[in-house]
């Protein structure tokens, strides 16, 4: 752990005169030097244009890019490289795919996505559903923050169900695989948000079966303004650009333009080289200490906390899911989510407060919002102690 924690130098400052103790991982993780180090490498030795010119920087950058992209591809045990699209995040990723399906989708078709979602994986296919004219249904939840999946919420009208893998708001991890397999069943496509997975356990698509796939570079240790769109060969040839420009064609004239082969025909314009090259580094780093050994080590921060904070007269889960990723949401009685957040960044202690961008979520349990702390690689259960000091110290002050 200590070697660990060396690697991220953000995490030896102070907060408000305090050691910063930092949970709010689910927003953004913290990047360690060999991240940081990667980026500036490429500035200092090997930057210029990719997939243009013939000049030997040229050709070195687009090697480095386009290793970038063999290890994205490894990472989720893809078929193939060019299955990999980078994007500017996941939102960004999801975007991708709903532009496209709003040219596919006709009137009578129906998107399914869940209760559970963030706003980055509703609004798009609200976009879709309203410009397409298909509906938009939603997979109900339970009080314990579970959807409650049934086959029989498909029909053969679906045509997308977009859900996230692990819940950004409450820690839940969906049954996708029973929805990936239920879906396929009646020829729907299935988008997996997994901006919430990636970062603490390995993802095989292969073995999920996910048409499309969708992740952020910034949240699994590496750098912002990258992420990434996996999909199947076939549905990512048939999917429209939502973006023109240059690379992402074949031949332009100014009656006709024919597109470049996937993942060129996603990647309009100059890509983010230094992105990928630092979500590189990120996946080295993460591969190396084994997602098995952070899967655990997460497992334990949450069993902890959890059990700790249950302590704490008058302290309210939100998402108490049988199957949990190292996310805890959670009120204090009495107090309001922002000024305990408030009360504990005065202590040095960086958790999120609020909506968390899951409207949806904190309408159903009739709620202005949650404290959330949300546990990372480098977390330790000194820092749970620390979290759980602090918030009955904050209990005191506001209850
Ligand atoms: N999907 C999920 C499940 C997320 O948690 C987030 C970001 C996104 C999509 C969007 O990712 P982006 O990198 O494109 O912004 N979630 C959060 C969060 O929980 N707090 O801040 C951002």
């Amino acid at each position: 752990m200590a070697s660990i924690r060396e690697q991220f130098p953000i995490l030896k400052t102070q907060v408000n005169g305090k050691p910063l103790v930092y949970l709010d991982n689910a927003a953004s993780t913290q990047k360690p030097t060999r991240v940081v180090n990667a980026i500036a490498q490429y500035y200092n030795t090997s930057h210029s244009n990719v997939h243009r010119g013939v000049h030997s920087l040229s050709q070195k950058a687009t090697q480095l890019f386009e290793e970038a992209r063999e290890a994205v591809r490894n990472y989720l045990n893809a078929e193939s490289s060019d299955q990999i699209i980078f994007t500017k995040g996941c939102t960004d990723a999801i975007n991708t795919v709903a532009s496209g399906y709003e040219r596919l989708l006709k009137k009578g078709d129906e998107v399914l996505i869940s209760h559970l979602e963030h706003h980055s994986n509703i609004v798009p296919w609200q976009m879709a559903c309203e410009r397409s004219g298909a509906s938009l249904k939603i997979i109900p939840m339970n009080h314990k923050g579970e959807l409650e999946w049934s086959a029989s919420l498909l029909s053969p009208r679906t045509k997308m169900v977009a859900v996230n893998h692990v819940s950004n708001a409450l820690g839940t991890i969906n049954p996708i695989q029973q929805i990936i397999a239920d879906a396929h069943a009646v020829s729907a496509a299935v988008l997996i948000d997994g901006a919430q997975a990636t970062p603490h356990f390995a993802i095989d698509v292969q073995a999920l079966d996910a048409d499309f796939y969708t992740f952020s570079g910034h949240k699994v240790y590496g750098p912002t303004g990258v992420g990434v769109l996996y999909g199947k060969r076939a549905l990512l040839e048939k999917l429209p650009p939502y973006q023109g420009g240059g690379d992402m064609i074949k031949t332009v004239t100014f009656s006709k333009t024919t597109y470049a082969p996937i993942p060129f025909k996603f990647e309009a314009g100059t890509p983010n080289m230094a992105g990928a090259i630092g979500l590189h580094e990120a996946l080295n780093f993460m591969s190396e200490i084994g997602l098995e050994a952070i899967a655990s080590h997460e497992n334990r921060l949450l069993l902890y906390a959890t059990e700790e904070l249950s302590r704490i007269p008058g302290i309210r889960f939100i998402g108490t899911a049988e199957n949990k990723a190292s996310v805890l949401s959670f009120l204090v009685e009495g107090a309001h989510p922002y000024d305990v957040g408030v009360l504990l960044d005065q202590m040095g202690i960086a958790v999120r407060t609020g909506h968390h961008c899951t409207q949806p979520i904190m309408d159903y349990f009739e709620i202005p919002g949650t404290v959330r702390a949300s546990f990372g690689i480098y977390n330790t259960m000194e820092e749970v102690d620390q979290l759980v000091r602090g918030v009955m110290r904050s209990a005191s002050m506001l209850v």
